[in-house]
Formats: C-alpha cells, structure tokens, sequence
C-alpha cells in the first residue's frame, strides 16, 4: 500500500512512521511512504503557499495552485489514487473506517495549516474528509500519521505474529483484559493466580469475563454494539450480581 503525504513540513514524518513495526513494514516494502512538499509545487519566486482569506478575518488560508499541482502530479503517476483531506470538519475516523481505508492501494493524506485550505480545494480534488476527533491541531500532520498507523497495522503480514481477521473483530467490540509479567509479586501487588494455572480454557474465560467487565463500567455504548454471545451474557450476569454484593458490602 502506497501513502503520499502532501505536507509543508515533511520533516515531521521522517521518524515517527519509521520506528519499530511500520519501520519494518517499510523494509519488507509492504508499505510505501511517501512525503511531498507543497511549497516546491509553487511556481512564483517566493514559492508562496498561503494568502490572506478574501472577506477578511484573522489567519492564512492556504492557495488552490500549489496543492492542485501537486495533487495532479500524484496523480498522473497512479489516477486512482484517493485524496483525504484530514480536518475536525471530516467524518470520524474509527477502526471500521481503518479497516476500509486499509482495501485501498494507493491514498494521498493532504495535511493543512494555518486556518486550513482554499474550498476549491475541496471540490476540486478531495474524495474524502476525515476527523481523528473533536480537538484542534495546529495542522493535518499528526492526525495524517495517526491514519497511517491504524491503516497500515491491518494490512496482512504488518503485524506478523497469527493473529487472525475473525479473532480482531471478536475482540475489537471490546476493551482489552489486564495483562500481567513478571515478576509474580511487586510490592505485594500479585498476579492473578488463575493466569498461573496453567488451564487455558479457564484463562480464556477469566479473560472474556474482564473484557466485558471493564467495557460495561468504561465503555457501556461499546456494549450495545458488540456482538454477544450467550456465554457472554451470562458473564455479564455474573459480573451484575458481583456488583451488587460489593455495593452492598462497601454500605453504598
Ligand atoms: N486540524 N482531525 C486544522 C485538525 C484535525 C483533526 C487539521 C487542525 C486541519 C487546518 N485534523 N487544520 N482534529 O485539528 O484531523
């Protein structure tokens, strides 16, 4: 899979995505990433990318030519490329949206500043827009590298290790369980003995079992969504009653 990023500060990215697993993703050549200026699409002599926002107001607005060339220029390479536009105005990036961006070959993640991009911009060149949340960067940059990341990880063999589609979409409804390592005991802090057993099938069901406890207290809204099987309903009965006995034990 194929990512050109159209940036004004290209030096953002040189180490972020280079570290660890996208770094060797990158090697086995998985993964191509891509950073290009915006600034050397400018064709005056100063190679201006931004002006003054017409109507008036505080800010820079950054122009139409230099990212319509630069656009236009990835895309002589490869037409089918997808332009996403990341901006707290785009639709909420989610694991479902990764997991769909992730079928793509080749997506150009255009990255704004100052008080974001010329509108034609917009409706000339961009496919999509997409939002990592509800807060204000000073730029598209770290929410560009924040889809890369969660995109790149689902492609086949990124991860490595065995872990399969169907166990990801069994676990991802959920928060994850407490993990534990060495040592046994910190500060009289233990491990949770059932994890020493060596019983897997009970390992699994404590481990189901603290899932769905820790997403019902954090995360009811997940809940609703996941897809629940009987034994996990009788889980979370069990994890109702247990509540209830604290409740009563603690005098609430
Ligand atoms: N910005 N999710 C403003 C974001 C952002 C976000 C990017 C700041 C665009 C012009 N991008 N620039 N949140 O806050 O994606």
């Amino acid at each position: 899979m194929r990512f050109d990023i159209l940036t004004l500060f290209p030096e953002m990215f040189s180490s972020p995505l280079r570290e660890s697993i996208l770094g060797r993703a990158i090697e086995k050549g998985l993964i191509h990433i891509r950073t290009l200026n915006i600034r050397d699409f400018a064709l005056d002599k100063h190679q201006i990318v931004d002006d003054t926002p017409y109507g008036g107001g505080q800010g820079m607005v950054m122009k139409v030519e230099p990212i319509a060339r630069v656009i236009e220029w990835v895309k002589s390479e490869n037409p089918s490329a997808r332009t996403i536009y990341l901006t707290p105005q785009g639709e909420q990036f989610s694991q479902e949206k990764a997991l769909e961006l992730s079928s793509s070959s080749h997506l150009i993640l255009l990255c704004g500043r100052y008080e974001g991009i010329d509108e034609r911009v917009r409706e000339l060149f961009v496919d999509e827009e997409i939002s990592i949340g509800d807060y204000v960067l000073t730029g598209g940059e770290l929410a560009a590298m924040v889809v890369i990341d969660a995109v790149s990880r689902l492609l086949p063999s990124v991860l490595g290790s065995d872990r399969s589609a169907e166990e990801d979409s069994f676990n991802n409804s959920l928060l994850e369980y407490p993990q534990f390592t060495r040592p046994f005991n910190f500060r009289g802090c233990c491990v949770p003995g059932i994890l020493l057993s060596g019983n897997h099938s009970a390992i699994s069901l404590w481990r189901r079992k603290e899932a769905l406890k820790r997403t019902w207290v954090r995360r009811p809204d997940l809940l609703a969504k996941a897809n629940l099987s009987d034994e996990d309903r009788g889980l979370l009965e069990e994890i109702l009653q247990q509540s209830k006995t604290d409740q009563v034990e603690d005098g609430a």
